[in-house]
C-alpha cells in the first residue's frame, strides 16, 4: 500500500543544507518535509567541517540558530602560513576591514537544527530507503520513498530541492544530456583525527612541508582536530596512533614550539575532489550543497556553500510558492555558480599551494614556495587570500 500525501517542498537530506532549507522556508511560511536515509544518532554525529565564514554565522544567527554558536563557537581573526620551516600570521581582520571566521562545528549545527524543526512541528524522516524522484518538470513533481516502518508514500510537491549529498540520486534525476560537469581529482587525500586535546594553537596553522601538508585546527577548546596530506590510495589501519602523532610533530613543528598529544577518538581518510554540476535545476527539482558542487576542504568552503544555496533557494522558493513571482527560481542556479566557482578557485589554489604534489617537479615545488612567500610579503596577495577565506559575496536573507 502507497500512502499520498501533499507539501510544498520535498527536500531530499538531512545533511547542513537540507535542514537549513526547511527552516529557511518554514520561518516565511511554506510546508516542507525532509527525508533522509541515515538515522537521526548517524546525523548528528558525522564529522565534517568545522569552519564558517561571517556571512554564515551573520545568517544562522538571523534565522535565530546563533545561541549556541555565539557562546561556544571560536571567533578567529587569521591563520598561520607555514612553509620552508617558518611559521607567519595572517591578520584577516587588519586586511579586510574587520572580517573574520568562526570555529563552530557542522556536527553542532546539524543538532540545532534538527531540534529546532522538531520542536516547530516540522517533518523530518529518517531511516527512509529507495528515495526517488518524478516528473521534475512538471507543476506537481513527486517524492517517493518508503519509511522505517517499511511504508512506501507518494508525496505531491510543488517543488523538490536535492540536498542529498555528493552521493545522493537527485543529481541523476536531471536528464543526462543536460548536466554538465566540471571536476579534478588530486593526487593526494587527507588523514583526519579529532582528538581530546586542547588545542596548541590559538588560530589555525597551514602548513606546507617536504614531506606533506598538515593543518591544525580545533573544535572545542578540550577538542583538536588535525589533519594530514596522504597518498590517496592510503589506508587508515597503517596509520597508527603513535604514527600520526609522530608525523603531525614533523610537519607542523618550528622552534620553540610544542604539540600537545592526546587520545584519538576517530580518525578517517577523505579523498580531494573539486566538482561542479551545472545546471543546478531542471524544471522544479534544484539541486544544492554538496549534491550539485564538490570542493577540496583546504579553504574550508563546502558548508559555507551549502548555507549560500539553499539562502538563495529558499528565497526563490518563498517568491515561487507563495508571491507567484518565478523570478528568482529561474535564476538560482546562475546566481548560486558565481560564488561556488569563486569558491572553487579558492580552495583549488589553496590545495595546490600548500599540498605536495607526488607528479610536480623542482619548477612546480619552486613556483609553490615563490607563491607563498608572495602571500605573506604583499599586501595584496595576504588580502586575496583574506577576502577569499573569510567569504567573498555577501548572502542576502
Ligand atoms: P551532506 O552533509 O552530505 O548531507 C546530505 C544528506 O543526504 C543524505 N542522503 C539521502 N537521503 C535520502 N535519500 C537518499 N537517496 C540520500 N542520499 C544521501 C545523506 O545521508 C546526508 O545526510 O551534504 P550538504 O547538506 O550539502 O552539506 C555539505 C557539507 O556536509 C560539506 O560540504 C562539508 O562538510 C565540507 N567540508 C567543509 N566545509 C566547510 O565549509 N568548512 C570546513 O572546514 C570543511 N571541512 C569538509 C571538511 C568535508 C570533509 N569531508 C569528510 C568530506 C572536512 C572534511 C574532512
Ligand atoms: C576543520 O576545522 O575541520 C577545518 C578547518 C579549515 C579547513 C578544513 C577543515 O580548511
Amino acid at each position: 500500500m502507497t500512502v499520498s500525501s501533499r507539501t510544498q517542498v520535498g527536500i531530499v537530506g538531512a545533511g547542513p543544507a537540507g535542514l537549513l532549507l526547511s527552516h529557511l522556508l518554514a520561518l516565511r511560511g511554506v510546508d516542507s518535509i525532509v527525508v533522509e536515509n541515515r538515522s537521526r544518532a548517524y546525523c548528528e554525529a558525522r564529522q565534517r567541517a568545522g569552519l564558517l565564514e561571517a556571512g554564515s554565522v551573520e545568517l544562522l544567527r538571523q534565522v535565530g540558530l546563533g545561541a549556541r554558536m555565539d557562546a561556544e563557537g571560536l571567533e578567529h581573526g587569521g591563520i598561520y602560513l607555514q612553509f620552508a620551516g617558518e611559521r607567519h600570521h595572517l591578520d584577516f581582520r587588519d586586511l579586510t576591514g574587520g572580517r573574520w571566521v568562526t570555529i563552530w562545528a557542522q556536527t553542532e549545527i546539524v543538532k540545532d537544527l534538527i531540534r529546532t524543526r522538531l520542536a516547530d512541528g516540522g517533518a523530518i524522516e529518517f531511516e527512509v530507503s529507495d528515495t526517488e524522484v518524478a516528473d521534475p518538470d512538471s507543476d506537481s513533481p513527486v517524492l517517493r520513498y518508503t519509511d522505517a516502518a517499511g511504508n512506501r508514500h507518494e508525496v505531491t510537491c510543488d517543488a523538490i530541492a536535492g540536498c542529498d549529498g555528493f552521493h545522493g540520486i537527485c543529481r541523476h534525476s536531471l536528464p543526462a544530456g543536460l548536466l554538465r560537469v566540471a571536476d579534478r581529482e588530486y593526487p593526494y587525500a587527507w588523514l583526519g583525527i579529532l582528538a581530546t586535546v586542547p588545542p596548541s594553537t590559538d588560530e589555525l596553522i597551514y602548513s606546507r612541508h617536504a614531506d606533506g601538508f598538515a593543518l591544525h585546527t580545533m573544535r572545542t577548546p578540550q577538542v583538536s582536530r588535525l589533519y594530514l596530506q596522504v597518498p590517496a590510495d592510503d589506508e587508515i589501519e597503517r596509520w597508527s596512533d603513535d604514527r600520526i602523532w609522530a608525523e603531525l610533530r614533523h610537519r607542523l613543528g618550528v622552534p620553540g614550539w610544542e604539540l600537545a598529544t592526546g587520545p584519538i577518538t576517530e580518525k578517517a581518510i577523505s579523498p580531494m575532489r573539486s566538482f561542479v554540476a551545472a545546471p543546478m535545476q531542471y524544471g522544479r527539482l534544484f539541486l544544492a550543497g554538496d549534491a550539485a558542487h564538490i570542493v577540496p576542504p583546504t579553504g574550508a568552503k563546502g558548508l559555507n556553500l551549502a548555507i549560500a544555496d539553499v539562502t538563495v533557494l529558499a528565497t526563490a522558493l518563498v517568491n515561487l510558492l507563495r508571491d507567484h513571482d518565478p523570478r528568482a527560481a529561474k535564476e538560482y542556479s546562475d546566481t548560486c555558480l558565481r560564488r561556488v566557482w569563486r569558491a572553487t578557485h579558492f580552495s583549488w589554489w589553496m590545495t595546490s599551494m600548500l599540498h605536495i604534489d607526488p607528479y610536480a617537479d623542482e619548477f612546480g615545488a619552486e613556483l609553490q614556495l615563490s607563491q607563498l612567500r608572495y602571500v605573506i610579503s604583499s599586501r595584496a596577495a595576504a588580502t586575496t587570500l583574506a577576502e577569499n577565506y573569510t567569504g567573498y559575496l555577501p548572502l542576502r536573507w
